[in-house]
This record gives structure tokens, sequence and C-alpha cells, in this order.
């Protein structure tokens, strides 16, 4: 039941051209992949260790999934709370045993993951993928895939085959592409004395991995970059130069995470440059605040402009839109929410724009009016379509479901010890 502040909303934005049904109709449509490590702090179900691999939570709010039921659990509260649709984004590292069950990383199987298979075909849901390169006793001395120590190389390239072959298991069983990324956490703390030998075995690795056979059609590989990780200051493997080159050599996917560049580069700068030569893309929105490249994602100007860039260049289609952020010092289903519904809300604000006069503008060198109207634009009733949006997806309207969050807290996870 549209509200009449929507109805007036939407006038308004009609004045400018924009069809507010319209936006909220293609937003329904786009499919985020939401991380599944903000309910554990990326721990993951198949060892007991710390989090390694230059990557790291910090906070200790009570209440983590600690099983597989628990995790399930909080992500269905999460889709929930949150408008719009998804696809579950998995690390290998939750592979789930059963019946005292235990295999290693090189030696995982579809069988592993058929809970998940489960849970997301019950929701309609696709299931994206990441083969876990961190938190294991096999990555030694912060290397795997570009490890100078064979038998460690040879581990991390079995587990890459391994998580092939569970990719396509999801794509098969769901029926939904998958898309499977890999970033490894490879560096040195120190000035290395050869760049160029881990970067040519990583390349080597990733070559003896994608030689696994998939559906192309069915499974997407993707590569994500760094620029550096704690403890891992001076050099990283897998830089942007290494895994933009290697993605578009090698017809597999560049994943840019824009937590993972130096502070005054942006990634929605460079999303265009990208889409003009490749098919498809992949993104994980995240919110980087000083050496962490994991806050939640909030409805702040980098998130705007990365969607903008995905609508006004009608990328909705090429760009693979997942979340990757961790925050152990709230409530994690608030955390997850929270960056969840900013992302969409960015999406929202991006498809109520009217693109085509704007970018008239610019090519027309009427720089003035640009400059105005895009203020003016930033005040229009976004919030009144917002509300319609949430309403029309059957999620909590406003600040609602903060109250919603809280019960489950009381009655859920405050009585995990
Ligand atoms: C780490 C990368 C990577 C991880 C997840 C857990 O810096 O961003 O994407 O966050 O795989
Ligand atoms: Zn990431």
């Amino acid at each position: 039941m549209a509200t009449e502040r929507y109805a007036s909303a939407k006038a308004q934005y009609a004045k400018i051209g924009v069809d507010t049904d319209k936006a909220i109709e293609t937003l329904k449509k786009v499919p985020i992949s939401l991380h599944c490590w903000q309910g554990d702090d990326v721990t993951g179900f198949d060892q007991d260790g710390p989090l390694t691999g230059g990557i790291q939570t910090t906070g200790n709010y009570p209440g983590k999934a600690r099983t597989p039921e628990e995790l399930m659990a909080d992500y269905d509260k999460v889709f929930k709370l949150c408008p719009g649709q998804y696809k579950l984004n998995l690390h290998a590292s939750y592979a789930i045993f059963e019946d005292g069950e235990h295999v290693d990383r090189d030696k995982i199987q579809p069988k592993h993951f058929a809970k998940w298979v489960e849970f997301a075909k019950e929701r309609n849901m696709g299931i994206d993928f990441n083969p876990t390169y961190f938190s294991h006793s096999m990555v030694k001395d912060n290397l795997t895939l570009s490890s100078p120590d064979e038998e460690v190389r040879k581990f991390w390239i079995e587990h890459g085959k391994r998580c092939i072959e569970i990719s396509q298991y999801f794509a098969e069983e769901t029926g939904i592409p998958c898309v499977m990324n890999i970033w490894i956490p490879d560096g040195y703390k120190d000035i290395p004395a050869d760049r160029l030998g881990p970067r040519a075995r990583f390349a080597d690795s990733l070559d003896q991995i994608l030689a696994t056979p998939y559906d192309k059609t069915k499974v997407y590989p993707a590569l994500e970059s760094k620029v550096f990780g704690i403890g891992l200051e001076s050099y990283t493997v897998g830089s942007s130069e290494f895994t933009v080159n290697y993605a578009a050599h090698h017809g597999i996917i560049s994943l840019m995470d824009n937590g993972h560049y130096h502070p005054t580069e942006v990634v929605s700068d460079k999303i265009s440059s990208l889409l003009l030569f490749n098919d498809k893309i992949a993104l994980h929105v995240t919110r980087p605040v000083r050496w962490d490249s994991d806050h939640v994602i909030r409805f702040d100007d980098e998130t705007k402009e990365i969607c903008k860039e995905i609508v006004r260049n009608d990328a909705l289609d090429r760009v693979f839109i997942a979340t990757d952020y961790f925050d152990a010092s709230i409530n994690r289903i608030a955390a997850w929410t929270i960056g969840a519904r900013n992302l969409q809300k960015a999406l929202l604000a991006a498809l109520l724009e009217p693109n085509a006069d704007l970018k008239k503008l610019q090519d027309e060198s009427r720089f003035t009016q640009l400059l105005a109207l895009q203020e003016e634009i930033k005040t229009y009733p976004m919030g009144d379509v917002w509300d319609e949006y949430c309403a029309s997806c059957g999620a909590p309207v406003g600040e609602e479901w903060i109250k919603e969050m809280e019960k489950y807290e009381e009655e859920v996870t405050s009585k995990r010890a």
C-alpha cells in the first residue's frame, strides 16, 4: 500500500524525469552477495585457530554464531531485516562436517556444503564461494599460492581445485551461476629481495587451479587484489596490477575490494575502465578506515558513487556485487543489516538520479547547471522511496528493524555463552 508520502515523492521525481516505481522494480532484481563471515568474525567451522592472513576482527561483542545452525539462523534474521534479493557468499572454511568426519582443505567435497545448498534452495538463492587461504597451519610464513615451499604451494593448489568443483556443484544445484573469488594474503612485512618470483609462482598456481574442468557459464572465477595486510606492509603478491592483468589475460573476473587501495584512490573511478575492457567485473563493497579495510558500509559518498557508476553505465547485470566487512565490536546482526541496507540505499539513490540528463549537461559543457542539479538532487525525498521499497519487499521500514534486532538479541544471541 503506497503511502501519501510516496505518492508525493513520486510526483517530485517525475518532474526531473525519474520513474520511482521503475527504480524500485529494478532494485528488487539486483542480487547482492551477502558475506556469511560477518556472523562469526571470519572464524568458520573447519579449525579452531586464530584469524590469520593480515586480516583482523576487533571487538568481542557477545553472541557470535558458533555453529552452522546459529550462523544460518542469524543469516536468516538479516535477510528478514533487509529489503532486496540476496545470494549466500561462503568461504571454504564454512564446510560442515558431520558424524565426526573431518577432512583438510585440500580434500573438501561438495557433500560438505550440502546443508548450505539446502538452505540456499529453500530460499531461492544462489551461492558464491571463496577458497580460504588463511587461518590454517599450511599458511607458512604468510604464504600460500606463491610459496617457494612446493609442499605448501601444492596443498593450496589442491584447495583451489576442490573449490572449483564445489562452485560448480553450487551452480548446478541452485541453477544460479557461482562467482568463485580467489584472494590470498601472501606478502612480506619488509622489503623483499625478489618481487617477481612470488608473483610468477602465484600465476602458475592459478593456471593449475583454473585447469580444473568447469562450465564457464556456471562458474565465474574472480581474482581479488590488495594493497597491504597487517604484518605484510611492504609487499603484496596479489597487487592490483597483478590481478587485473592476470584476469584479463586468462578470461576470468577482476574483483575490486574498495578497502584495498591507497587512501586517495577510489574504486568508483576504476569501474568504468574495467567495464570497457571486461564483460563482467566483481566488487567487494566495504568501508576502509585507516589501516582497516572492513568497517561496516555506511550510506556515504563513496558507496553512493560506486553504485552510481554501476547504474549509470547500465552495468547492473555485469557487476557482481558482494559485501565484505566484519565488525565484532557491535551486535553482529546489526552490523550485517546496517551494511546491507546501506548498500541497497546507495543503489536506490543511483537509480533515482536523472542520469541521462546529467550526462547531457556534461557533454554540452554546461558545468554550472550540472553542479547545481547534482546538488539539488541530494535533498530530493529519497527516504520516502526507500520506505516504499522496504515495505514492498516486506522488510521493516525505517528504524523498525532495530527493535526486531534487539528482540532477537534478547531471545537468541544474548543466550549464547
Ligand atoms: C581480505 C579480503 C577478503 C576477505 C574475505 C574474508 O582483505 O578482503 O575478501 O575479507 O575473503
Ligand atoms: Zn574483500
